[in-house]
């Protein structure tokens, strides 16, 4: 699916921003974002809340990704993501180095969910994804995922990425991090994952829009 209904809903919206929602009492944000955002990544703790599957019923409009960054054996990813599409949730993120994907991936597909496989991590001291993202990538590609989270702290990685897949790039790292707007879209990344910029800001929206209009000048 490569993550089809979010590139329509960025072209629709001219954004290539998704929301991550880290701390469940910022779910309540994303009815007032919502014209701005293409989507919704959800980290563990928002979907532990209970919360979850309310504000994905709501949204029914809005792409909503789950990061639990999954990392298990075949027949436990499996029941992992058959309860994430049944909360409602389109995306979800896996971790690749257990090279245990292929039967989430094909449940995901027949369930018309994304499957996305962590292939470069944003901070500093991710040294063993440096030295393994050839493997990681080619294994994700093998495993038939739809697109890819490299960090838009890493440049070159971006880069390298999207030569080696064509499939969408998804880059969180963005202003808390130290990557700016747009930046990662200039390299070639599809999406630029937002947190914490824009859910600690004591103006949300007026902050997002800032974001959206610097990522306009490279899309
Ligand atoms: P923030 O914009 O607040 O830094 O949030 C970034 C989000 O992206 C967080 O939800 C984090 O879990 C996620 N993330 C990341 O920062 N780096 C990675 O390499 C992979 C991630 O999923």
């Amino acid at each position: 699916m490569e993550l089809e209904i979010l590139r329509e809903e960025a072209k629709k919206k001219k954004s290539r921003v998704i929301l991550a929602v880290d701390d469940p009492s910022h779910l309540n944000l994303i009815e007032r974002l919502k014209s701005l955002i293409v989507g919704v990544k959800l980290g563990v703790l928002p979907i532990i809340s209970g919360k979850a599957e309310e504000f994905i019923r709501r949204e029914r409009d809005l792409y909503f990704i789950s990061d639990m960054k999954t990392a298990d054996i075949p027949d436990i990813n499996i029941k992992i993501a058959e309860k994430l599409a049944d909360m409602g949730f389109r995306g979800i993120i896996f971790h690749l180095f257990p090279m245990s994907l292929d039967e989430a991936v094909k449940l995901l597909h027949k369930r018309d969910c994304d499957a996305i496989g962590v292939a470069m991590m944003s901070h500093r001291n991710a040294v063993l994804f440096e030295r393994n993202f050839d493997s990681l990538v080619d294994y994700g590609m093998k495993a038939g995922l739809d697109g890819f989270v490299v960090g838009a702290t890493k440049p070159d990685y971006i880069r390298k990425a999207k030569e080696m897949t064509k499939k969408p790039i998804l880059s969180p790292g963005v202003v808390k991090q130290g990557a700016l707007p747009g930046e990662a879209i200039k390299l070639g990344a599809d999406f630029e994952i937002v947190g914490r910029a824009i859910t600690e800001s004591s103006d949300p929206v007026s902050e997002a829009e800032r974001i959206v209009k610097r990522e306009r000048n490279f899309i």
